[in-house]
Formats: structure tokens, C-alpha cells, sequence
């Protein structure tokens, strides 16, 4: 626009509501005009999306504004590409980060709603499995709320993961179709990027004489861009989560095929396209290595580099520069093909040489390790991908040969290692490490918790620290956003909290927590922060009640594990634990009974639907639960629950109604956990083995703090092979007591949970069942005993959470920043009036 016309924009510019009139014009506008509907028919889903709008015009506006903030100064931008972001609700968060939520509430209470009944509509954006999906969601709140400029890049699928059904307490799966109104994205259909599959690799000679590859042929898929505004905490910094939908390059269906009467094959090229967004995958710490899933990698990964070099081309820098301008941060191995893509680009089609492409390729990279579980390390056929991507496989053996070229000039004659890390497999059929060749293709590679990232330096990646040196592998201990995890789920603790630490100054610096200790012998505070507990308990005993018919105590102490059902989690250990107690309980004389704590047992997660073991977990929760549960003699002092579909906003009202939580993984499995850090941020204790973040919440919050108990990770590799050659412990007694009872059909059929039983007793107890069985059950002893002592348990809990500072992911996303990406947060206030 021609400068003299500027000012007729610069005097329409809106800025959204200002105040609570202005907000409540909006959601009325919105119901009448948007929603075509009235006071008169204007239900909660429509109050919800009213408001939604509302606030969605807002954010837009701050987006805007921080784009061009951000374009203006043209600084070094981070890109987080994930597969998965586990965002959850946005209203909430919305409202909270721009910090108008009593605005909206005293708005939609003169409007005739309640808003934790408006909130309550929204549907979750469940893009994700778990703890990775969920921590690239914090990451984002982070890089926003500290003004990092940021975008995140991943897929739009259109079935997040499955929704959870206990039916005869058995899971089942049902769709999770969840676009059906969705007002936090916006499609860009002028932002779109044709993505190339097959085809084959013809070499040429350009005028320069030299030889170029040329990817030729195939059929071409179009990326759609849509966009979600992810607002930070305070700050007008909005930043953007830009996720790829796919569709037929042609955009329409075959003309040509329908006129000639061939319906149906007009139509399928079109669906063969929606196909790569349809739907996530629902395994974690699986890899299957299906065609669809290697496709959806490529699609998006080339769809989000040919946006962030578009965006660099812009500035005309050489491309020496890019390193300086572009971060690139793997979430795990799936975007590793993102290395290939870029030298493909910067040799194939810019033409740089191979050494300085790779260069700037190797600069740009930051790759993030999860797991060490070798069942979770993606590899793909060889095969398969020169089918697929031609070029791709090239370019990777050329990245093998000059990588093994290295080892071989490091270690001469080493053949053993060439082996070892060559990026090939030479198995039958060969396979492409994704691991390693992101280990190769990145300036720097973190595991998420210490830990962790001792052990794959010493166990799956060691050959390559020798490789490259210790200063290529480092530790980002997770963290989390104490936005949603505190103020969003526990809105009266953070009011508390505010209210003795100086205002809510915490939720941007989590280290100001420690003012707490000083009032843990305050006797009002302690009552309040009690109340606040009973009060978020009664809270889920209420929806424990009204969806499963279980009455549960709220004085009771409440037992809780929810994550993914995984037989390294061991939640086959906790509902073991759960047995043995009903039977002690059994055995008791009523009297003595009397005297015992009452407990409610509390469960929740999805298992991938293909994972066996995991399925008989849940049923064998489901049947102990039916059968404790109407035990006149037991009464309240055991329920068994199994919270169905947990998802994030389950989360939010679960975690702070817990009172002890279990992060119980066989040791070394767990990379970090993130929910064990949400658990103690709102005040309730954690169980826990010496595993992922568990050990450094320890050193953080101090042993006499938390319940710690089994076998540590140096001692689980000869204790396997002792199980493996015969010399192993027998099963413990109080497991075998356990086992009995399962088997004399206490529980339902006992052919429905032999091969749980069999995994411990016949074929190795590969995680430790057995071995961590006694020192589990003594360790939950000694919760009960701790928990009687209610004062002493409330100074446990106050002082711990005094001292979560350390897991904010504000102090995580610094440690990226500064470790890894070498970016600073964007001055606000200073750019903000030039831009
Ligand atoms: C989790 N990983 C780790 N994977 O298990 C957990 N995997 O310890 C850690 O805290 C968290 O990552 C964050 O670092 C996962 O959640 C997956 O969900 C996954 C998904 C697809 C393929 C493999």
C-alpha cells in the first residue's frame, strides 16, 4: 500500500475487546452474525464458540503484529519441527496469557453462562501421543511467553489420537474427528507447497559442465498451510504453529475420468493425497515403519523447509548465512529427513558444493534423543525409500560414504566400528539408521533428562562420542509450562501461591516458588492449601462418580498413575500392588481393618491399539476394579478406578487431585517423565523408581520428599541376564500370592491374563516385575505411614513444591537458546512501535 494511503489503514486498525462491554459485543455479534443464531436458541457450544472468536480475533491481531516485529528485524528464527504437538484446550490458555479470563467470565455470567461450562465445550487438539507431543506443546507456550522468535512445524491431521471407550472393561477405540469447528486455525490457501514422491534420479550436465541430478517423475501431492496462533504468557508475542494438510496437487478430482463414466478412480487420486494427514499414528516408543508413516514424514518435513528457506531467500543473504538465521530442532528422529532435504536443496537445486551444503546443513541441526528403547529406534527399509524418495537414498549413502571416510581416517582399520555405525544396516533387507543419521546431520544432540543422556552417550550412541568428541552430545533436562500445569489446572493454588510470594510473578520466573518455604509453618496457609486439595479431589470424585458409577471417598488418599499404558511404565506392577493389598486387607479381622488408610486407586492412559500386553493391562485394572469394588468388606478402604480416555484436559483436573502419583518405569527406561514435574508442582508426593527426571526432582526437592524405591539402572542389565542363564531370584512370595489368586479366577477368566503372568514368571520378567515387587509394596507402606502424619505430609508437599523451580520449560527453552540454537528473545517493546 502507497504510503499516503497508509493512514487511512492506520485509522481503521482494530486492536479486538478492550473491556468487559466491548467483549460481551463481541460475543454477541459473533453468535448473530457468525453463528447465524440468537439469544434465543444460544446454547453452551455456542457461547463457546462466540467466545472463542472473540478472543481468536484478538490473538490474530497480536500475530499479525508480532510477524512483522519479527520480519522487520529479521533476527535468527527457531523452528521446532514434531510430528506430534499435544496442545490440548486453547480457550483457557487463551484467556489466561492475555490475561482477560475475569473479564470473560463476568461477561459470560451477564450473558447468562457459567465459564467453566463454555470452557468445558471445547474439544481437545489431540495431535499427539504423550510425553513428546506434550513437551512440544510447553515448548511452544515458552518460546512465546519469552519472546523467542519461533514457529512450530507439524502435521494437520485429521483424526488426532483415538478417543478411549472401556466397554466390559476392555478398550476401545473410537475416532477422534475433531476439525468439525475449529476457530484457533487458519487455513492459508495461498500458502501451499507441491511435494514430490517417486519418480527416478536422471544425472545431467549443466551449462557449467558440472553434473546435477535431476529428480524426475512421480506424482506430486499439494501442502496446504494452516495456522494456529500460540500466544505467550504475558507478552504480546504470538507466535505460529504452522501445520500441512494434504491434498491432490490438482486441488479437484479428474474431470477427465468422471466424464468418461470412471467415478471412482476420479475420486481416488484425491483421496490417495488426503490420505498422508489423515490420521496420526497411534504407537509411542513403537516404531512399525509403514510406507504412509515414512510419507507423512517427507511431506511434511519438505513442506516446512521449502517455507523456511522461501522465508531466508527473501532476505537475499548468501547462503553461508542460513546457520545464522535458521535453528532447526529435531523432535526425535521422524523429521530426519529433513537433513537430506536440505543438502538435497542447497546442492541439487542451488547448486553449492557438497562440502559447503553440508556445512551449513550440519550448523542448522539440533536433534533431541527420547528413548533408548530399541524397539522405539526408527529405521527404514532401504527398499522402501528408494522407492519413495530416489534422490533421498542417494544423498544418504553420499552423507555414509563421506561420514565413514571420517571414521576411517580417525580409526584406521577399524572395521568392527565402520559396522558398527554406519548409517546402513547391512541386514536383509538393509536399513536406513534415522538415529545415527541425525546424530551426523546435527551440530548438537540432547537426550531430555540426565540421566538419560549419560546413557545413550554410554550404551546406544557411545561409538559416535568417540566419533565427534563429548561437546557434540549434551543434557536439556525437560521441563514444563506452569501456565497450564499450574495456573490453568489449579487456579486457587496459584492464587495461594500469588498470594505469598508477591504476585504471580512465579508463573514467569518458577525459581520465585522458594518464597514458599518461608510460610510452610504458617498455620492459615497450611489450612488453605489443604482446603484447595480436598477441594480438587472432590472435584474428580465427582467425575469419577458420574462416569463410571464408582463412589469414591475424597478424605481417602488418592493413588494415581495416568500416562500411556506401556509395559515399561509398569502399570501391571501397580495393579499387582493393588491385589496384594486387597488380599492383606482380606486376611485382616474387621477391626484390625478398621485401623488401615483408606485408598483409592486411580488409572488412566491409552494403549496403542496393536499393543497386546498393554490391552490385558487395562482389562486386568477394569476386572480387579469390579470385583474390589463390591467388596462389602473392603468398603472405602480400596477402590480401583480406570479413568476413561485420558487425555490433556483430563490431565488438568486429575494431577491436582493426587495425592501420591507413580512414575515407576524399570529403571533406565523412562527417558524423563514430565508428569512426575506436574504432579509435585501441585502439591501432591510422588512415588518413583530412579529413572528419568525422578532422580533430579530428588536432588531438587530432597529425599525425605519423595518415595523412592527399586532397583537402579547399572543393576538392570545383570539382573536380566541372570533371569536370561537361569540364575535368577524365584519369584517373589508376595507376587506369587498375587499370581495365585488371578489364576484361581478372582478376577474373571484367568486365560484373559496368563501372558501378563507369563512375562514375569516364564519369559524373563524382561522389566523387573519381580525383582522391584517387594521393596514397591514396603515403599507404599511407608506412603500410608507418612500420610497418617497429615501435618508432616503437608510440610512435604509445600516444601517440595517451594523447590520445582528448575522445571519450568522457561529455563528449558533457555537452555536450547543459548546451548543449541544460539538465538536471543526478541526486545518487545523496543521494536514493537518502529515495526
Ligand atoms: C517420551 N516419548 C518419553 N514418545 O517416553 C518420556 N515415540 O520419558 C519423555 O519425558 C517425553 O518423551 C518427552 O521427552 C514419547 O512420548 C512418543 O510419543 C513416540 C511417538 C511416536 C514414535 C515414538
Amino acid at each position: 500500500i502507497p504510503e499516503p494511503l497508509r493512514n487511512t489503514w492506520r485509522k481503521h486498525q482494530t486492536s479486538g475487546f478492550k473491556d468487559k462491554d466491548g467483549f460481551e459485543r463481541e460475543v454477541v455479534r459473533h453468535v448473530e452474525t457468525t453463528l447465524a443464531r440468537s439469544l434465543y436458541n444460544c446454547d453452551e457450544a455456542a457461547a463457546y464458540s462466540a467466545t472463542a472468536l472473540a478472543f481468536r480475533d484478538r490473538l490474530i491481531l497480536e500475530w499479525n503484529r508480532t510477524q512483522q516485529r519479527q520480519t522487520f528485524v529479521d533476527s535468527k528464527r527457531v523452528y521446532y519441527l514434531s510430528l506430534e504437538f499435544l496442545m490440548g484446550r486453547a480457550l483457557d490458555n487463551a484467556m489466561l496469557n492475555v490475561g482477560q479470563k475475569e473479564l470473560a467470565k463476568v461477561g459470560l455470567s451477564e450473558l447468562g453462562f457459567r465459564i467453566e461450562d463454555v470452557i468445558q465445550q471445547e474439544h481437545d487438539a489431540a495431535l499427539g501421543n504423550g510425553g513428546l507431543g506434550r513437551l512440544a506443546a510447553c515448548f511452544l507456550d515458552s518460546l512465546a511467553s519469552l519472546n523467542y522468535p519461533a514457529w512450530g512445524y507439524g502435521l494437520r491431521y485429521r483424526y488426532g489420537i483415538f478417543k478411549q471407550e472401556i466397554i466390559d472393561g476392555y478398550q476401545v477405540e473410537v475416532p477422534d474427528y475433531w476439525l468439525d469447528f475449529n476457530p484457533w486455525e487458519f487455513p492459508r490457501h495461498d500458502v501451499t507447497v507441491d511435494i514430490q514422491f517417486y519418480g527416478s534420479v536422471e544425472k545431467k550436465t549443466n551449462d557449467a559442465g558440472r553434473t546435477v541430478c535431476h529428480w524426475e517423475g512421480g506424482e506430486t501431492v499439494k501442502a496446504v498451510a494452516y495456522d494456529m496462533p500460540i500466544p505467550g504468557h504475558a507478552t504480546p508475542t504470538t507466535n505460529n504453529l504452522r501445520l500441512w494438510s494434504s491434498k491432490a496437487a490438482s486441488g479437484e478430482f479428474d474431470f477427465q475420468k468422471f466424464n468418461s463414466g470412471d467415478y471412482e478412480s476420479s475420486v481416488a487420486d484425491q483421496q490417495r493425497a488426503e490420505t498422508i494427514s489423515a490420521v496420526l499414528y497411534p504407537n509411542d516408543n513403537l516404531d512399525r515403519g509403514k510406507e504412509l508413516r515414512l510419507k507423512q514424514q517427507y511431506f511434511w518435513v519438505a513442506a516446512s523447509l521449502y517455507d523456511i528457506v522461501r522465508r531466508f531467500k527473501k532476505t537475499k543473504r548468501p547462503w553461508n548465512e542460513f546457520p545464522e538465521q535458521v535453528a532447526i530442532q529435531l523432535n526425535d528422529t521422524h523429521p530426519t529427513l529433513a537433513i537430506v532435504e536440505l543438502q538435497r536443496i542447497l546442492v541439487d537445486l542451488e547448486g553449492l558444493e557438497w562440502d559447503e551444503a553440508w556445512n551449513i546443513v550440519v550448523n542448522t541441526f539440533g536433534y533431541t534423543n527420547h528413548t533408548v528403547l530399541p524397539e522405539a529406534l526408527e529405521k527404514w527399509s532401504v527398499p522402501l525409500v528408494q522407492h519413495l524418495l530416489p534422490r533421498h537414498l542417494q544423498i544418504i549413502y553420499d552423507i555414509n560414504l563421506f561420514f565413514l571416510q571420517k571414521v576411517e581416517r580417525k580409526f584406521p582399520g577399524d572395521v568392527q566400528l565402520l559396522r558398527d555405525v554406519s548409517i546402513i544396516e547391512e541386514s536383509q533387507p538393509k536399513m536406513v539408521r534415522m538415529a545415527y543419521l541425525a546424530i551426523v546431520g546435527s551440530h548438537k544432540v540432547n537426550g531430555v533428562a540426565e540421566l538419560h543422556s549419560e546413557l545413550i552417550q554410554a550404551t546406544i550412541f557411545k561409538d559416535f562420542v568417540r566419533i565427534f568428541g563429548p561437546d557434540k552430545f549434551t543434557n536439556v533436562t525437560n521441563g514444563i509450562t506452569p501456565r497450564r500445569w499450574l495456573h490453568q489446572a489449579n487456579p486457587r493454588l496459584s492464587e495461594l501461591i500469588a498470594s505469598k510470594t508477591g504476585g504471580y510473578g512465579f508463573l514467569k520466573d518458577l525459581t520465585q516458588l522458594n518464597q514458599l518455604e518461608l510460610h510452610v509453618n504458617d498455620k492459615q496457609f497450611r489450612k488453605e492449601w489443604a482446603e484447595i486439595k480436598y477441594a480438587n479431589k472432590v472435584r474428580l470424585a465427582k467425575h469419577i462418580t458420574a462416569t463410571t458409577g464408582i463412589t469414591v471417598n475424597p478424605t481417602a488418599l488418592f493413588d494415581v498413575q495416568v500416562k500411556r499404558i506401556h509395559e515399561y511404565k509398569r502399570q501391571q506392577m501397580n495393579i499387582f500392588g493393588a491385589i496384594h493389598r486387597y488380599l492383606t486387607l482380606k486376611a485382616m479381622s474387621p477391626e484390625e481393618r478398621q485401623k488401615q488408610l483408606p485408598r483409592v486407586s486411580i488409572f488412566g492412559g491409552k494403549a496403542a491399539p496393536g499393543y497386546w500386553m498393554a490391552k490385558q493391562i487395562i482389562h486386568l485394572i477394569n476386572s480387579v476394579g469390579a470385583v474390589i469394588n463390591n467388596d462389602k468388606d473392603i468398603g472405602d478402604l480400596l477402590k480401583v478406578v480406570f479413568v476413561e480416555d485420558y487425555n490433556v484436559s483430563k490431565a488438568e483436573m486429575i494431577i491436582p487431585a493426587s495425592d501420591i502419583s507413580e512414575h515407576i518405569s524399570t529403571a533406565g527406561t523412562e527417558a524423563s517423565g514430565t508428569s512426575n514435574m506436574k504432579f509435585v508442582l501441585n502439591g501432591g508426593l510422588i512415588i518413583g523408581t530412579c529413572d528419568g527426571a525422578n532422580i533430579e526432582i530428588t536432588r531438587e526437592i530432597d529425599e525425605p520428599n519423595i518415595f523412592l524405591f527399586g532397583h537402579l539402572s547399572e543393576e538392570v542389565e545383570p539382573l536380566r541376564h541372570a533371569h536370561r542363564y537361569g540364575a535368577a531370584s524365584p519369584l517373589d512370595p508376595d507376587l506369587a500370592r498375587v499370581f495365585e489368586e488371578i489364576e484361581k479366577g478372582t478376577f474373571g477368566n484367568p486365560q484373559d491374563f496368563a501372558g501378563m503372568i507369563s512375562a514375569v514368571r516364564d519369559h524373563g520378567d524382561y522389566y523387573l516385575v519381580s525383582d522391584d515387587f517387594s521393596s514397591y509394596i514396603a515403599t507404599h507402606d511407608a506412603v500410608d505411614e507418612a500420610y497418617r502424619d497429615q501435618e508432616g505430609w503437608i510440610t512435604k508437599c509445600i516444601t517440595s513444591v517451594s523447590r520445582m523451580g528448575f522445571f519450568s520449560s522457561d529455563r528449558c527453552i533457555n537452555e536450547y537458546a543459548e546451548g543449541i540454537w544460539n538465538v536471543e528473545p526478541l526486545k518487545v517493546g523496543e521494536h514493537a512501535e518502529r515495526a
